[in-house]
This record gives C-alpha cells, structure tokens and sequence, in this order.
C-alpha cells in the first residue's frame, strides 16, 4: 500500500537529511567545528581527492573551491536523500541503512582528522539517530499521509480496505452530509484510504510535518553553527601585544611602489592577500593553549610557549609569499611584512643530527610541510612569523604562529598555524603535498607579470605606462624586459625594493599605436637566470612561459 508519491517520499528523505544535519552542528559547537558531518566529510573528500580533479576545482572556482566543494557535497547529499526516501517507502529499512551508512562516513571522516577524539564522533552519530526517527515519522510513523486517512463513510458491515495502518478508530459518523475528501466537523473516520488516493488531510500534515522539522533543523542547525563562530580566537587575537623587533625591518626605500592604478601594491594588505590552505574552516589557535614542539632527529627537544616565542628577540622583515599554484599572470603572491624568531637559532638549540636534512612544519590541523634544514639554517630570514603587517597574524593566515621562508613556495615551507617542527630526512617522509604528485623541493622560479595595461583592456594612442611586478625570491631581480608583438626585447626600469626576498616593480613606457598588440614580458634574475619562454604547468613545482597580455589601442 502506498499513497505517498515519489515526489513526497524524495521529500521524506532530504527532510530527514536536512535534520540530520543540522542537529549535528549544535552538538559540533561542543565537539568542534570540524566534527560537524559536511565539514569532516568535506575535509576527507579534499584530502582523497585526485590531484587533476583537485587542480580542475581550483581553476573553475578559484580560491571559492571550498564553498564550491561545500555546497557540491550539501547537493550530492540531497540527491542520495531523496533517492533513499523514494525506496524507503516500500523498505523503511533500506532508507535506515542508508542513514546508518553515512552516519558511518561522517564519524570516519570525523575521527580520521588530526588530533580527533571520540566525542567526534556525536554530531554525526547523533544527527543520524534524528534523521532516521523522521524519516520513520515520515513514511511509517504519524505523519505518512495515508497512515490515519480520513475516507470516505463506508456502509456498515461492508469490507474496508485492510492494511497494516488500520487502527481502530471512533465510530463512523453516519450519513451522506460529509462532503467527500475532505474532513469535517465531526472526528472523521480513520482507516487507511484505499490504494493510490490520496488523503488531503494526511498530506496536509505531511507537509506541515516537513515544514516545521527542515525549518527548526535551518535554525537550529544556523544557530548552532553561528555559536561555534562564537568560540573562535578573535579577542584572544585582539589581545595579544607585539612586541618590538630586535631587528627591524629596512625602510621601503622611497620609489619602491609607483602607485599605479591596477598595478599590485608594494605591500599587500592583509584583507587583500591570497589565502590557499586545506582547512574547510579555519582552525581556531587558542595562544594560551598554543605549543611549539622541536623533535625528531635532534640532540634537544624543545617545547616553547607563545609566551616564550614573544619573548625571544624577533626579527622583522619583507618576504613576499608565492604559491606553486600560480599560473604564468595570476596572483597567488603577496608581500607583507612579517614579525617572528628566526627559525635558525630554534634549530641551533634544538641540534639537528646530520642526516636530518629536512624540516617538517606541522599545523594544528594535521597539514604538513617539507624544508630543507640547510635552508633553514643558511642565514636566510626564515622565520616563526607571529605578525603581519603590523598586526597579530589573521587568523586564515596562521595565527598565532606560522613559517615564513624567503625563497620557497609556500607549499614546502610557509605551514600556518604551526605547532611542530620535526627533524627528519627526505627518505623517511613525504609532506602534505608531495604524495599528490608535487615535488619535494619548491624553489621559487623567477617570474614575472603585466599589471598594467590588464588584459582586454583599451588605451588610447600615444604614450601608455606598461607596468607589473617580478619576483626571485633570495636571489633577487637583476632585469625585466617587455616587447610588444614578439619584436625586440626593451629594457624596463626596475624600482626599488627593500631586499632580494621581495618582488620588484618594474615600468615601460610604451608609445603605442592603434590596433590589437600583445605585450610579453621576461625577467632574468640576479644569477643572471632568464625565465624561460616554455610554459610548464604549475605541478610539480611550479608554472614556466612568459606573461602575454593583449591590449586594444584606439
Ligand atoms: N596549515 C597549513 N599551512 C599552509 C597551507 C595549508 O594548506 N595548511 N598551505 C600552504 C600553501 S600551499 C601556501 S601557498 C601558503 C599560503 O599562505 P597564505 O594563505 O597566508 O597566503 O600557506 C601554506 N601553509
Ligand atoms: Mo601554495
């Protein structure tokens, strides 16, 4: 027997999804943002992910890929729901193991994140437990449509349809005075409708059943995700004070940023700088909890507090941050300020034995990166950075402390929100990335970039300042040259910059003519390296080929 249209029964299903879901978050608020099922599952699918399906998502959603896979999840999840609904109509139980079976997912995905406990696994157990009691109520229980169905009055004696709903009800009112289908004043008889009619009035409730259980499960499930928003770092954040550098950092000697409308600032600010990091929500650093823990292949483990770090003698520097996943143009590159404690002297401490040729950065979050130690030892301003731009480090971008390492892609060196160094050599571990076919080794290739005129635009005939960046971190830029539609190569004039570990501006003046020009640029670098006019994708270590902008001049 069944009156519930596939339509209602689908809908059965997503409500039932949509309350699992959000009874789960205010039971995460307690357990942890990332414990909430879509999160934890989310953060599973990031980590299994092929890589080109990965660098597809990147490159359709750019850095919105996370909401993209939020939102691609919420859907596939609402589609398997209804699906589930529409066969539990005839087999609860088959809609019950599916429940079962992501509740299964989602503690897997739970406890399988870094430093997960077993209170992980509640919000997905317990969201699980809600939907499976409504999708019961809504296709076996008080509120399938046709399960107290009001029909029409039956002469007495005559067979009524059977069906396993069938309760015993009040007396029928007698008489013709009912109007047909739809219930009146008088209690109406309750039997089971006959197959394939539906009851108005059992649908009504079924309805008002889904409307109230996803409304409460929206705000309960918005509240208590609002709530765990609550219990982030920020006025721990607000309350840390910086202190003064030992060492500051050199002046941005006067001309170093010509000002020049699209051209990327000298300095980035912070609310302006590229963000790239596996973490589906940003993990919340408390400093008073925070430790820095130096192990593996040294002579002297360390353990130091953020308080200990803040009072150590801090360095203040420029460094300008790439990512390995920069195409040739783009701008996953920024340059900032930074404050922190040279990552030498910590090693100095710590007495790395002699094999232990790599660094591994650990964050909060299980991440990890892979340095060189004779990187991080050569003199270099590698820092354990806890301010940026002048203020604490923001929380997306690794507070309250974060590796910042002039010369290398950040995916092998930059680990936000970091709270393990270990010694250990490149034969015994792979980082984060490497596994998923990036290379071990990430020195930052010399690039450079048109900010101005951008592509597609138009400018008019006549003189028009050509104008970008160009970047070599540790090395430093020695040359940037433009030429307009593949003709010789010009000089252009480099600007100043505070030092080899940050990008140069750079600027021609291009007497332009009327028509469709491309411009090109190349850089050449202090060891006297010029890019390559090959263009290499940006796995494994990084994008090669020559910026080419095309421009319309009226
Ligand atoms: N914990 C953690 N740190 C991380 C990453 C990450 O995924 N997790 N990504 C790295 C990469 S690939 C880059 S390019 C830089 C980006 O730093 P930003 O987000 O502050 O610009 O952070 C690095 N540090
Ligand atoms: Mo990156």
């Amino acid at each position: 027997m069944t009156t519930l249209s596939r339509r209602d029964a689908a809908l059965a299903g997503i409500t039932a999804a949509v309350v699992a879901v959000g009874a789960a978050e205010p039971v995460a608020v307690l357990t942890g943002p990332r414990s909430a099922p879509l999160i934890a599952v989310g953060g599973l699918v990031v980590d299994v992910v092929p890589e080109p399906l990965k660098q597809f998502a990147i490159s359709v959603f750019g850095t919105y890929d996370k909401i993209a896979l939020l939102v691609g999840t919420g859907v596939l999840l609402a589609a398997f729901a209804a699906l589930l609904g529409m066969l539990a109509v005839r087999r609860l139980w088959i809609g019950l193991a599916g429940i079962a079976a992501f509740a299964a997912l989602g503690v897997a995905a739970a406890l399988t994140r870094a430093g997960a406990n077993g209170f992980d696994a509640l919000p997905s157990l317990i969201g699980a437990a809600l939907g499976a009691g409504v999708l019961w109520a809504l296709l076996a229980g008080p509120l399938r449509p046709d399960i107290w169905a009001w029909s029409p009055p039956t002469p007495a004696g005559s067979p009524t349809p059977a069906g396993p709903a069938e309760p015993a009800g009040p007396a029928e009112p007698a008489g013709p005075a009912e109007p047909v289908g739809r219930p009146g004043p008088v209690a109406p008889a309750r039997r089971a409708a006959p197959a394939g009619e539906v009851d108005p009035d059992g649908r009504r409730r079924f309805l008002a059943g889904v409307g109230w259980l996803t409304g409460s499960a929206a705000v309960v499930g918005l509240g208590g995700h609002w709530l765990a928003g609550q219990r982030g770092v920020s006025s721990a954040r607000s309350a840390v004070t910086l202190p003064a550098p030992a060492s500051p950092a050199p002046a941005v000697p006067p001309g170093a940023d010509l000002r020049l409308t699209q051209l990327a600032p000298y300095t980035t600010p912070n609310r302006a700088f590229y963000r790239i990091d596996t973490a589906l929500v940003v993990p919340q650093v408390d400093p008073e909890t925070w430790r820095l823990r130096i192990h593996g292949r040294v002579r002297n483990p360390i353990e130091l507090s953020f308080a200990d770090l803040l009072a150590r003698p801090m360095v203040e520097r420029y460094v300008t941050l790439a990512c390995v996943s920069n195409e040739v143009g783009g701008d996953l590159i920024g340059n900032a300020l930074w404050l922190g404690v040279p990552i030498k002297e910590l090693l100095d401490e710590a007495q790395p034995e002699q094999d232990a040729d790599q660094v591994v950065g650990r964050s909060v979050d299980g991440w990890t990166c892979g340095t060189p130690t004779a990187v991080l030892s050569d003199g270099r301003d590698a820092l354990l950075a806890v301010s940026m731009n002048g203020e604490p480090l923001p929380v997306e971008h690794g507070f309250p402390v974060r590796m910042v390492v002039p010369g290398l892609y950040g995916y092998v060196s930059a680990c936000k929100w970091v709270t393990e160094l270990e010694l250990t050599r490149f034969a015994d571990f792979d980082a984060y990335w490497v596994p998923r076919g990036w290379s071990a080794q990430g020195p930052i290739k010399t690039q450079s970039r048109i900010d101005t005129p951008g592509r597609r635009n138009r400018v008019a005939a006549g003189p028009v300042p050509v104008a970008g960046v160009a970047w070599a971190q540790h090395r430093g830029i020695r040359k940037v040259e433009v030429r307009v539609d593949e003709g010789p190569w010009q000089e252009a004039t480099l600007a100043p910059a505070v030092s080899d570990d940050t990008w140069v501006q750079w600027s021609w003046r291009w007497n332009a003519t009327p028509g469709e020009h491309s411009l090109q640029v190349r850089a050449t670098d202090a060891d006297g390296e010029t890019q390559t006019a090959r263009s290499a994708p940006v796995a494994p270590d990084g994008a090669t080929g020559w910026h080419t902008v095309r421009v319309r001049v009226d």
